[in-house]
């Protein structure tokens, strides 16, 4: 049986079609932290996601998820680098593998030392196939030591997204690092969407409510952004779910 998160986020893309996830990088956000996220729960956001490549303190996280879970009641989704990104006081957490790292530690290394962390904090984890397309320079791409999928070899991403389902990975998520130049084509959206039943959410270099359109009519079932909200805060967002409701 699927967790309370999980279920809720699967409903919500069933009515909605495709939802938006923010991304919170508690290195990035300190102030101001309280009103960013009651405007998004306001503008309609699904949730939280909490994380970012280079988290290195887990009492500035631990801070940031209380924080947010004191200030609306969205549902708070761990998106860690490794087992630091673990805060026992989130709701859920992508329990996710870097498909493409050339490294065993994004593979399987850091799930197997966070595990018992997950359940002894009793997180919900919810099984997640990531995967990071485009340019190789960004954080995610080079922390991740990542064989980066360009953007133009759809087939490839979509069997990685078909292999992910058969591993029984219950999301996929399309990654071309937070603030990438450019977004995942839509052309990788949509065929990968159509090659497996499982949702697709796609990040990275998302800054206008005409992509989050563009993506949402390909296919995708979550959009992710960050940097947007960082740099022109949660208006921004507002015009983006609009899009969102649009297409
Ligand atoms: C990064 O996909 C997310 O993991 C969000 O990217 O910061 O570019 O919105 P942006």
């Amino acid at each position: 049986m699927l967790g309370p998160v999980e279920a809720g986020l699967v409903d919500a893309i069933r009515d909605r079609g495709c939802v938006h996830l923010a991304l919170i990088d508690p290195e990035k956000f300190s102030h101001n932290l309280r009103d960013i996220v009651a405007d998004l729960e306001d503008s309609g956001t699904h949730a939280i996601l909490i994380g970012g490549s280079t988290v290195k303190s887990s009492a500035q996280l631990d801070k940031a998820v209380k924080t947010i879970r004191e200030s609306c009641s969205l549902p708070t989704i761990l998106f860690p680098n490794g087992p630091v990104g673990i805060s026992r006081f989130a709701h859920a957490i992508f329990f996710m593998s870097l498909l493409n790292s050339s490294s065993t530690q994004y593979l399987i290394g850091s799930q197997v030392e966070g595990a018992s962390m997950v359940r002894r904090f009793n997180l919900e984890p919810i099984p997640l196939g990531y995967v990071i397309v485009g340019k190789s320079e960004t954080a995610a791409s080079t922390v991740g030591m990542a064989k980066s999928i360009p953007f133009s070899e759809v087939d490839l991403a979509a069997n990685y997204a078909l292999a992910a389902q058969y591993l029984g990975m219950r999301f996929l998520y399309l990654e071309a690092g937070s603030g990438a130049e450019r977004m995942v084509d839509p052309r990788m959206v949509s065929r990968v969407s159509e090659a497996v039943n499982i949702p697709v959410i796609v990040g990275g270099g998302i800054r206008t409510p005409d992509q989050a359109e563009q993506l949402a009519r390909a296919g995708a079932s979550a959009i992710v952004t960050g940097t947007v909200l960082e740099q022109e805060g949660p208006g921004r967002v507002k015009e983006i779910l609009a899009a969102l409701k649009r297409a």
